[in-house]
């Protein structure tokens, strides 16, 4: 990300993640690094498709296109946020996330569509993520 992308983005984030719940926007960048670390495995800066769908086959650890809570709990990036990030995304609540709920992001966090997700794109994307899951299920954090 260049200089600008970055000021924009810390304004950004500054004036509508600065606090969520009881979180900081610190705790929440943190997260996002985590996981942003995990997906982008050759380090380029950019999610490609092909690394969103390694993370997913490698977090669904019986390969049952489903990623239940244990298998996002124990192969997930571990930050403080990922057993409610877990229940956000599973909509129908059955204990389950399934592959195309992951994959199908992937054209939503494009929002320039240019086939490939930057860095800012997927903190967006993950920071609003990790918003509803705290407005919805932050309850559950200790
Ligand atoms: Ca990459
Ligand atoms: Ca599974
Ligand atoms: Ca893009």
């Amino acid at each position: 990300m260049d200089m600008i992308g970055v000021l924009v983005f810390l304004f950004a984030v500054g004036s509508s993640y600065a606090q969520v719940g009881n979180y900081s926007h610190t705790q929440i960048l943190g997260a996002m690094n985590k996981v942003f670390d995990v997906v982008d495995a050759n380090k380029d800066g950019f999610v490609q498709a092909s690394e969103l769908e390694e993370s997913w086959l490698h977090i669904d650890s019986n390969h049952d296109d489903l990623v239940s809570e244990a298998e996002y709990e124990q192969r997930g990036a571990q930050h403080a946020f990922r057993g409610i990030v877990f229940q956000e995304m599973d909509n129908d609540g059955d204990g389950y996330v399934g592959r195309s709920a992951i994959l199908g992001e992937y054209t939503i966090m494009d929002t320039n569509s240019d086939n490939t997700v930057s860095r800012n794109e997927f903190d967006t994307f993950y920071a609003e993520l990790i918003e509803k899951a705290v407005h919805n299920y932050g309850h559950l954090l200790g």
